[in-house]
């Protein structure tokens, strides 16, 4: 299978962990935003990652996805049996995918730089540099990629700060005596929310092929807050549960055939 993906995109890690959790082999395409999202229009009808190629079957969007997966691929199911289970499933994968993940991906100016103005109103004194300052080019680039949709002023960052941080208030309660968020065992509900949180905190674990000053980093004042800590460490135990390091195969952005090579983590 080929996975159309941004590398940092949450809907592209839900479906690496869907895929990861079935334990199913997959190569990832890097797809250049803009201009590599030619190809993947011509290979889908949208521009949008990700997009999986299974044979002759080529499948946008990650709910879609993670369906078909389901249906094709029965081992290891990813939706509870248990109708009504099922039911808090779908709501839970919606909700993450409709408001959680695009709070989350709202703030992601705050994680690698954001202007000056906009930083000071948001984040307390002391709050370390930026990435962007510590790191570089690159990590903007890789973030720029799943920031489409991101702007407005600090007002806009305030909301969906504030409606993130109470996301993950209820997250810590309901996940305080649970390994899963529905069921025994993971589901499209935990990929969903857990993928929709990347932009909060990049996972300190060598689970994403990004540079390695990335990883625990994320928004001050929520990655590094015990308020919050319980969310960040179930998410881990998640990830030690479903993916293998190194498992997936990658191409680096292109817009013509990919050749494949193996990412280091
Ligand atoms: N509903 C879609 C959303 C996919 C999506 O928004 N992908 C973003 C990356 S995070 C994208 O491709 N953005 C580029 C664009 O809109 O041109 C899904 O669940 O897959």
């Amino acid at each position: 299978m080929d996975l159309y993906q941004f590398e940092l995109s949450a809907y592209c890690e839900k479906v690496r962990l869907a895929l990861d959790a079935k334990g199913l082999a997959y190569r990832k395409v890097e797809v250049t935003p803009g201009v590599g999202q030619i190809e993947v229009f011509q290979k889908s009808g949208q521009r949008r990652v990700p997009v999986l190629v299974d044979g002759a079957e080529t499948i946008a969007d990650s709910t879609a996805i993670l369906h078909y997966l389901d249906r094709q691929y029965p081992d290891a199911p990813i939706l509870p049996e248990d109708r009504r289970d099922r039911a808090l499933c779908w709501l839970l994968e919606d909700w993450a995918d409709s408001v959680l993940t695009p709070q989350a991906a709202k703030l992601v100016p705050l994680v690698w730089g954001g202007d000056a103005a906009t930083r000071s109103a948001l984040l307390p004194d002391g709050t370390p540099e930026p990435i962007k300052t510590l790191l570089g080019a690159v990590p903007q680039e890789l973030f720029s990629a799943i920031s489409t949709g991101v702007g407005g002023g600090p007002e806009t960052l305030r909301t969906a700060r504030q409606g993130v941080e109470t996301a993950l208030m209820f997250l810590v309660e309901r996940l305080e005596d649970r390994a899963y968020l529905v069921g025994d065992r993971p589901t499209v509900a935990d990929f969903a929310v857990a993928a929709g949180t990347l932009a909060l905190k990049v996972p300190a674990g060598p689970y994403l092929d990004v540079p390695s000053g990335l990883r625990g980093r994320g928004v001050p004042g929520i990655a590094d807050s015990a308020l919050y800590a319980p969310f960040f460490e179930w998410r881990d135990r998640l990830y030690e549960t479903v993916r293998t390091p190194g498992a997936s195969q990658g191409t680096p952005p292109t817009t013509s055939g990919p050749t494949p090579i193996v990412i280091e983590s």
